[in-house]
């Protein structure tokens, strides 16, 4: 693409979204900031989601997103992180190709749209997979036009150059992989044994951090830096005890003892109510979800552990205690 036509695409899809050049700075700035990037490196975000220099004859990055067995809480919550009509802006400029839910195309017309991004993008496209995949039974538990998801999953990751699970499900089967697992969901990476796949877990995973990952990868062309599980280190790093505001009250337990008694109008620890943020890593006490308006334990929530794997088997019934760790 000329560097004109590049200019005009993002003028145009900022212009649509009433996006204006310093809203965009600032969410390069943000994201920055959720990766742990000095400053600095806000500029290098922005140059990269606009490509200029010898990068604007390129072509842009083509994202597909393919959703499976799920609730579309993952699209939700990427349509509500910080600043969600510069992400979405952002996204339309870098070429969200396929998106059941967000692109206007629907039926014959978004598996062309599909069919035609895998194509043309060969080996250079990032795929996010929103939701397990039931592989039971020939995976006729998700059909799409026709194909299971099973097999439009293989057939999307085989030309992609990056895979990204997006939420629980996709990272380890989640909901529909909980006992007792009828339609056989697993998480994407037990069917894609050759594909390195990062994981953003969290029923939903926070936006800031699905964007976040896409903004680090097309500054530097490869994935954030990864922990033992695949996560990003910069979001999943810490456990949410750690960090958490409650954290100063439970080291003298003080404690909320039931919900809506003193300790709980005190914002006293949740542990008693079943708090599992000791068990599970995510940053939600610092990036937040919903606009960044608030976080579970922040609302007043035991932290339920959703970004970890099984938690549905094994951090439930909700409201119970699980051993304490120390610290
Ligand atoms: Fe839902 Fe996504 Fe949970 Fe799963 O998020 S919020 S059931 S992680 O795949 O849509
Ligand atoms: Fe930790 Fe949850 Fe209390 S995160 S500080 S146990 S409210």
């Amino acid at each position: 693409m000329e560097a004109e036509s590049v200019e005009k695409t993002i003028d145009l899809a900022f212009h649509a979204r009433g996006v204006t050049r310093r809203d965009f700075m600032k969410f390069c700035s943000c994201m920055a900031a959720v990766l742990g990037l000095p400053p600095v490196f806000a500029t290098q975000i922005a140059d990269a989601i606009e490509m200029p220099g010898s990068l604007k004859s390129s072509r842009r990055p083509s994202v597909l997103w393919l959703q499976l067995q799920e609730c579309a809480g993952c699209t939700e919550s990427f349509a509500r992180a910080s600043n969600p009509s510069v992400a979405q802006a952002v996204l339309d400029h870098i070429s969200l190709d396929y998106h059941e839910t967000l692109m206007a195309a629907a039926g014959s017309q978004a598996r062309a749209a599909r069919k035609a991004a895998m194509q043309e993008n060969a080996g250079q496209y990032v795929l996010i997979v929103e939701g397990s995949v039931p592989a039971s039974d020939g995976g006729i538990y998700c059909m799409m036009g026709g194909q299971s998801g099973l097999d439009l999953l293989r057939e999307m990751a085989s030309g992609a150059a990056f895979v990204i699970a997006l939420g629980t499900c996709a990272s380890y089967g989640g909901l529909a992989a909980a006992r007792p697992n009828p339609t056989g969901a697993q998480e994407i990476g037990s069917v894609l044994p050759d594909k390195r796949i990062v994981r953003i877990p969290g029923c939903p995973p926070l936006g800031d951090v699905i964007m976040g990952t896409l903004a680090y990868y097309l500054v530097f062309k490869k994935p954030p830096a990864l922990d033992e599980e695949q996560r990003p280190l910069f979001a999943y790093g810490k456990f949410v005890h750690e960090q958490c505001r409650r954290h100063s009250h439970y080291e003298v337990a003080e404690m909320c003892g039931s919900f809506g008694d003193s300790g709980c109008s005190k914002a006293y620890c949740l542990f008693p109510l079943g708090c599992k943020g000791q068990f599970t890593r995510n940053a939600c006490t610092v990036i937040r979800s919903n606009m960044s308006a608030s976080w579970c334990v922040g609302s007043g929530h035991p932290c339920v552990g959703c970004s970890e794997r099984n938690f549905w088997d094994e951090f439930t019934p909700i409201y119970t205690l699980r051993e304490r760790r120390d610290g």
